[in-house]
């Protein structure tokens, strides 16, 4: 029995959405701008609302030692102890907006609470996660909550401090958790049918299509990477312009090289970042000994990303030695190019195509805990048109009625999905 959203359920749910999502987006560390970091109080804040959302929805709810929400529901026609996993992240970026990550969360609420109300029979139980680490914002590490998950927990980033030395270990403890209790979060295998993310677009596409939905194909690959350039400080005054080892005019070099081995690949969809650089000792009248930067690099294959990187590593010592500098690079992130499962991409393209709406097929640029879970499960994503393009800034949007649209979309994926399930 059909039981996917009308159109009147579909725009309560869209406003209903756009409610937790305004109310959500209020939980920050600052009150000028979002930021909401991994095991913060803010989070603690956040993880709270969202079990009560999750309550209301008929779920039962419970957390783990990296701070996941959990709703789990399971109707009473569930056979066996499969479930099908949607989430999203809970954590921001620096002055966020407020739809990069929570609205995936919020969709699956909302959807579980519709498929609850209405008495769906699923031979299956659902997970909603809440995850709380995507975006990395406060330790180097990133995407840890659905490692935790997927079982891939990588014990070394416990080690990671955060910029005021509080380190990943100590954050869990504070937060209330147990380091030792992380293996628990993980599922087995079979427990795992299957993983489905909605999350804004964050790109351009979908608006210029006009279209509200769309079925990632693959997320990009992508490697971070902090780089340090040491010279030599000196009086800006007396040191004459031959004589200098100047880290900042050297960094500066090498971040214009950065960007110009980049647009060389643009036929892979390559793209690199410089989006932070602190040069010391930061004083106007003293030239910089000390540089440190990041590089988030992505593209679309894995060898061009690679090969792109051999290629700065190779301009930035070039450039180290005409300058009398020295070079280091310090990886610190590491996620391959991760196509999303065609049977998934089918059925949510059907559930697109079910509710008399055009299902436009792209890649993501951006990274998402999708692609850890697609090491523990068959995985896909549900994108939502965003104004603009905008993302990673205050003035992201989607719009109340393509949230609905996005959750009757899901609403009806579980349904295809439950008929692949005997
Ligand atoms: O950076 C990303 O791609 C994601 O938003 N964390
Ligand atoms: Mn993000
Ligand atoms: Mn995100």
């Amino acid at each position: 029995m059909m039981v996917s959203p009308n159109a009147t359920e579909q725009s309560a749910i869209g406003a209903r959405a756009e409610a937790m999502l305004l109310e959500l987006g209020a939980i920050s560390s600052e009150p000028n701008r979002l930021i909401r970091l991994f095991l913060s109080p803010e989070h603690r804040r956040a993880a709270d609302l969202i079990a009560g959302w999750m309550k209301e929805a008929g779920m039962t709810v419970s957390e783990d030692a990296l701070g996941t929400v959990r709703g789990y529901w399971r109707p009473q026609s569930a056979t066996g102890k499969r479930r099908l996993l949607i989430g999203s992240h809970i954590d921001t970026v620096i002055d966020a907006g407020r739809y990069d990550g929570p609205l995936g969360v919020v969709a699956g609420i909302l959807a579980v609470r519709h498929l609850v109300a209405r008495g769906a029979a699923l031979p299956f139980a659902i997970d909603v996660l809440a995850f709380g680490d995507e975006e990395g914002s406060r330790f180097r590490s990133t995407l840890a909550s659905s490692s935790a998950c997927a079982g891939i927990f990588d014990n070394a980033s416990l080690a990671f401090p955060d910029r005021n030395g509080v380190t990943l270990a100590q954050a869990i403890e504070i937060y209330g958790k147990k380091v030792s209790d992380i293996p628990m979060a993980a599922y087995a295998r079979d427990e795992a049918a299957g993983y489905v993310e909605v999350h804004i677009e964050q790109g351009p596409v979908l608006e210029a299509e006009n279209c509200p939905l769309g079925v990632v194909t693959a997320i990009v690959g992508q490697s971070r990477m902090r780089v340090v350039v040491l010279g030599e400080a000196g009086h800006a005054g007396t040191v004459p312009m031959p004589m200098r080892h100047d880290a900042l005019a050297g960094s500066a070099e090498i971040v214009l090289a950065v960007e110009h081995i980049a647009k060389s690949y643009c036929a892979d969809n390559m793209v690199a970042t410089v989006g932070r650089i602190e040069a010391s000792p930061g004083a106007t009248n003293v030239i910089p000994g000390r540089v440190g930067f990041s590089i988030d690099l992505r593209s679309a294959t894995d060898a061009m990303r690679k090969a792109a990187i051999e290629r700065i590593r190779n301009e930035a010592q070039r450039v180290a030695a005409a300058r009398r500098l020295q070079v280091t690079f310090e990886p610190f992130h590491e996620t391959v190019t991760t196509p999303c499962a065609p049977h998934l991409q089918e059925l949510l393209a059907g559930a697109i195509a079910d509710l008399g709406q055009r299902a436009v097929k792209l890649p993501s640029g951006a990274g998402h805990d999708a692609q850890i879970m697609a090491r523990l499960c068959p995985a896909a994503m549900l994108f939502v048109r965003c104004r603009g393009g905008v993302s990673h800034n205050p003035a992201e949007y989607a719009s109340p009625a393509d949230i609905g649209l996005a959750a009757a979309a899901l609403v009806r994926f579980i349904e295809r999905f439950a008929e692949t399930q005997t």
